[in-house]
């Protein structure tokens, strides 16, 4: 099997987490920042598996390597689940996305602050036009001010109860033994070895 792989993303973040989860798996990663040629994705879809099959389709199919896409989102409950598929585009940055969560929790108790992370995971192969979809979650709190400077996106306000720590707190390789993208390259990384790494 050919062990280059396209981590179908321009989101650096989600990228280094990935990689580290599968080094001994694949020998080359690129994410879509190594291409000069953009290609683009419209994801336009309100089911995130979707948005995921489309971006690993598109590339995969343009550049010939097999390709892991991820489609995720913050869903947080006093908000009936929003950001959720649409947690990139509810700010312009990380910094603008968090403060505009926090201006919108102002009002809302301690107890009534619960969110979760969701992934899912699309592992393509172009050669075969096959796909296989993964997924994962992570549960925790949406805190009152922003405290860590590892991770991306909301980690600064996510905390974890069974930690008592912020996502943004752990180191990579930590996030990654429990996140919902952890989880989901996890069930993808046991797929792989056991159908084609044998
Ligand atoms: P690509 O589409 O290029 O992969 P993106 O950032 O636009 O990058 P998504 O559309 O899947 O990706 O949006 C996911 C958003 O959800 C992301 O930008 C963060 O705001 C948030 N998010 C997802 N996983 C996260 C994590 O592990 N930690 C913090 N925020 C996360």
């Amino acid at each position: 099997m050919n062990r280059k792989v396209i981590i179908a993303t321009e989101n650096l973040g989600k990228f280094r987490e990935i990689k580290e989860l599968l080094l001994d798996d694949f020998d080359e990663f690129y994410s879509l920042r190594d291409f000069k040629e953009r290609v683009e994705i419209v994801e336009d879809s309100p089911i995130y598996i979707e948005n995921a099959l489309k971006k690993a389709r598109k590339v995969g199919n343009r550049f010939g390597y097999n390709t892991i896409s991820d489609d995720s989102g913050l869903e947080v409950d006093a908000l009936n689940g929003r950001p959720g598929i649409l947690s990139s585009r509810y700010g312009k940055n990380d910094n603008e996305r968090i403060e505009k969560l926090l201006f919108e929790l102002k009002d809302v108790p301690w107890e009534k602050r619960t969110a979760r992370f969701v992934a899912y995971v699309i592992f393509y192969m172009p050669e075969k036009g096959t796909f296989y979809g993964f997924y994962g979650d992570l549960k925790g709190y949406i805190c009152f001010e922003k405290k860590g400077d590892r991770g991306f996106g909301f980690d600064p306000v996510f905390y974890l109860p069974e930690y008592d720590r912020y996502l943004a707190e752990i180191e990579l390789i930590e996030k990654n033994k429990i996140s919902h993208r952890g989880k989901a390259i996890l069930a993808l990384k046991s797929f792989l070895n056991a159908e084609f790494f044998k």
